[in-house]
């Protein structure tokens, strides 16, 4: 069993409810036990092209037995039962669900389809907040301790939410 966590992002149709039932979709996993739930963070758009809505943020960790690819598909199958488009050659659309493995124990690995840790996860706030919550002691291969890089996104627009979803079981040893 490996701890992974897991970024949650929407910013179209209901984005508290897209997080809420990708939790409880998260829950059914097979060989899988959710563990925690972040809070949910309203942040601004980072990286994208134009105006967009708010996004709705949340970090989620679980203990798997699936291999990283094979929890991948799973996470991707999620994103499209909630009808997320991928639209050819645009990158950071607005999006109903997303889905991203962010941490899966301390692989690093970089294959066409994954890269572990997430390569972008350090530079955000939207991914590094919630983190930091469900993990204080989180560290990120090859990029050092989450709490640490927080400072160098402290210009990043996020603001933490009243939590959805199942309650929080116990605080997690990161
Ligand atoms: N996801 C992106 C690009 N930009 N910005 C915020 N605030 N939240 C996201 O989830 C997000 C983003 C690409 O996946
Ligand atoms: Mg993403
Ligand atoms: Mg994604």
């Amino acid at each position: 069993m490996t701890l992974a966590f897991i970024g949650l992002g929407s910013n179209l149709d209901h984005p508290r409810r897209q997080l809420s039932r990708a939790v409880r979709a998260l829950a059914r996993l097979p060989r899988t036990r959710l563990l925690a739930v972040s809070g949910h963070y309203v942040s601004a758009p980072v990286g994208t092209q134009g105006s967009q809505p708010d996004y709705v943020n949340a970090v989620e960790l679980v203990d798997t037995a699936l291999a990283p690819r094979a929890l991948l598909a799973r996470l991707l199958a999620i994103e499209h039962r909630q009808r997320r488009r991928r639209v050819p050659g645009m990158r950071n659309a607005p999006r109903t669900l997303d889905l991203d493995l962010l941490l899966f124990g301390r692989r690093r690995m970089r294959v066409e389809s994954l890269a572990l840790p997430h390569p972008r996860m350090h530079e955000r706030a939207f991914v590094l907040r919630p983190l930091a919550e469900l993990a204080p002691a989180a560290v990120i291969p090859g990029r050092g301790p989450a709490r640490g890089l927080l400072r160098g996104v402290a210009d990043q627009r996020i603001a933490r939410t009243r939590t959805h979803g199942p309650p929080l079981p116990r605080r997690p040893r990161a």
